[in-house]
């Protein structure tokens, strides 16, 4: 038997504002989860559910204005379902298909949940694939409308064992997502046949319960965890990108203190000097229609972010490149000697791993090297610790995971980080954590070719290495005659506010030495 579950005492407030729905009909929650949250002008506070039970009808929306004994919705409580048990097995064939979780281990149906007033909602990202297995609340698909983005987690952990839309799809709620085999289910043989478009959210008694969709513009598959009332002081404050701001609370989650401190870093990169007021020309329009056919497409989300952030970097840093050649020819005798031993033991030896660890040496004795100027300019961050960011291409755009403590790390550990971390960037599976923390960047085109380039400092980090491609070349050997010598080509782009010429010559140098002498570099 449902009950009606009410606004319960909220102090002194009465027509307070419902700002999130948190549950929709099907849901089962636990005593204690949210349900709604309200906002009045002072503060934000969630209703938990009084009891556990199945969320039977919710009866507000969003933009309501509530007070205490309003009914919000209404709640079957855990066990008292006697009759909900006949109403499943009268359900049509074709909805069984989306029935709870079941021993059987028959994949179910996720649907695309409420999405509030949003239809036909363009699917900008698919975060799964079939053999995924995921955690429950793990994003499955990212939605974009023309006001937010939002990550439509999974309704339970299982197995992804189809998945039921493509990027660019147009999607509504009750439109079919994916089939989902649940955790600890027995494997089914195959999944059961459903329609490529399903039609809405079946009954709410058969819908494997769906949470609700959280607006997430995070910068990878990974999101951003905050709670409502985090998510609209971000807006308040303009805070639209908030897997960028670096979160400190529990479970990774953003605090209040973390938006503060986020948002005083901007506003005081912008009072000293910030980018603003340059007096640049307006960007071009052209009409290239105007000329021959064009295809226009939408920039990838990833690139939209990284351009932005690559932008205010090439304005803001005073860049000096430095080039320099490092002699690999022993490196590369000592890797392609290791190269097998290392294929057993699971991981790709290529120079990269070596130039890491070079790096990361090298930083180590160069504190300078190894900080970043706070926000305000004002004062110098010297870091204890060397974490080193390698650039990933991946089809979506460049990204940038960092490996910890590289410094106090074997050529195998990097190695095995390096591949881990690529691979889940290309697979869109990196997580925001995975890209914080770093000290210097690595962006390496030896795989690809190239001579020497100049890359961009990756701010707050004072300095970068651009690595090209291998070379043999002839050598002089100072006795009139040249040896062909395996030449690795490095360039180093360095923050001048943070570093000197003359430091960032040494610091080069250092680094094509530990790489020209292997057993520096492994000792
Ligand atoms: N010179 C010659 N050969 C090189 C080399 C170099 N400097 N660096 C790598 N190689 C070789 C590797 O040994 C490998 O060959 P084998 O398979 O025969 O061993 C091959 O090139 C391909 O390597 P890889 O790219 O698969 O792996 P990696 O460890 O060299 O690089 C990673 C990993 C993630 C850095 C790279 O894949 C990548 O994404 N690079 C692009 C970085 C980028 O786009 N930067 C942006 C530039 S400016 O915006």
């Amino acid at each position: 038997m449902a009950e009606d579950i009410k606004v319960p005492d909220i102090g002194e407030y009465s027509n307070v504002d419902v700002i999130e729905i948190m549950v929709q009909p099907g849901d089962t929650v636990a005593a204690e989860d949210s349900l709604i949250a309200l906002e009045t002008d002072k503060a934000t506070m969630e209703i938990p559910a009084p009891k556990a039970g199945v969320v039977k009808a919710v009866t507000v929306k969003e933009g309501d204005k509530v007070s205490e004994g309003d009914v919000i919705l209404s709640l079957e409580a855990e066990g008292s379902s006697a009759e909900a048990a006949p109403a499943e097995t009268a359900v049509p064939a074709e909805a069984s298909s989306s029935a709870p979780a079941s021993s059987s281990g028959a994949p179910q149906v996720v649907n695309v949940p409420d999405i509030g007033e949003y239809s036909d909602v363009e699917v900008i990202e698919v975060l799964i694939k079939p053999g995924d297995e995921l955690q429950e609340e793990a994003s499955m698909v990212t939605l974009e409308t023309d006001k937010a983005t939002m990550d439509i987690p999974a309704p339970f952990a299982g197995t992804v064992a189809e998945v039921k839309l493509q990027e660019g799809d147009k999607v509504s709620q009750g439109d079919l997502i994916a089939m989902m085999t649940p955790a600890g289910a027995s494997p089914a043989a195959a999944p059961e046949p459903v329609a490529e478009k399903a039609a809405p959210a079946p009954a709410p008694e058969k819908t494997a319960p769906a949470a609700a969709p959280q607006a997430t513009p995070a910068v990878t598959g990974g999101k951003a965890h905050a709670s409502p009332a985090m998510r609209r002081l971000a807006r308040e404050l303009g805070v639209s990108e908030l897997a960028t701001v670096p979160a400190t609370g529990r479970k990774g989650c953003i605090t209040e203190e973390d938006l503060k401190q986020f948002v005083k870093g901007i506003v005081q990169s912008a009072q000293s000097g910030g980018g603003a007021g340059l007096g640049l020309l307006p960007d071009p329009v052209v009409d290239f229609a105007k000329f021959g056919d064009i295809e226009t497409q939408p920039l990838p989300r990833i690139k939209k972010i990284s351009g932005d952030n690559l932008a205010r970097n090439w304005v803001r840093v005073p860049h000096i490149t430095f080039f320099e050649d490092a002699d690999i020819t022993e490196l590369e005798a000592f890797r392609k000697g290791k190269k097998a031993a290392a294929e057993k033991a699971g991981v790709k030896l290529t120079p990269v791993p070596f130039i890491v660890k070079a790096v990361a040496k090298a930083l180590s004795e160069f504190p300078n090297v190894n900080s970043s100027l706070s926000a305000d300019g004002a004062s110098q961050v010297f870091k204890q610790y060397v974490h080193v960011g390698v650039a990933v291409d991946t089809p979506k755009g460049l990204m940038v995971p960092v490996i910890r403590d590289a410094d106090q790390k074997g050529i195998y550990d990097i190695a095995r980080d390096l591949m881990e971390y690529s691979t889940q960037a290309r697979e869109g599976k990196l997580k925001p954590e995975s890209m914080q923390g770093g000290c210097f960047t690595i962006s390496s085109l030896g795989g690809i070719g190239t001579k020497y380039f100049a890359p961009i400092v990756n701010m707050p980090e004072a300095a970068i290495l651009g690595v090209s491609k291998a070379d043999m070349k002839p050598i002089y050997d100072g006795n009139g005659g040249f040896t062909p010598r395996l030449m690795l080509p490095l360039s180093l782009s360095a923050d001048h506010r943070v570093i000197d010429g003359a430091e960032a010559g040494k610091f080069i140098v250092t680094v094509a030495q530990y790489l020209s002498d292997i057993k520096e570099l492994v000792l």
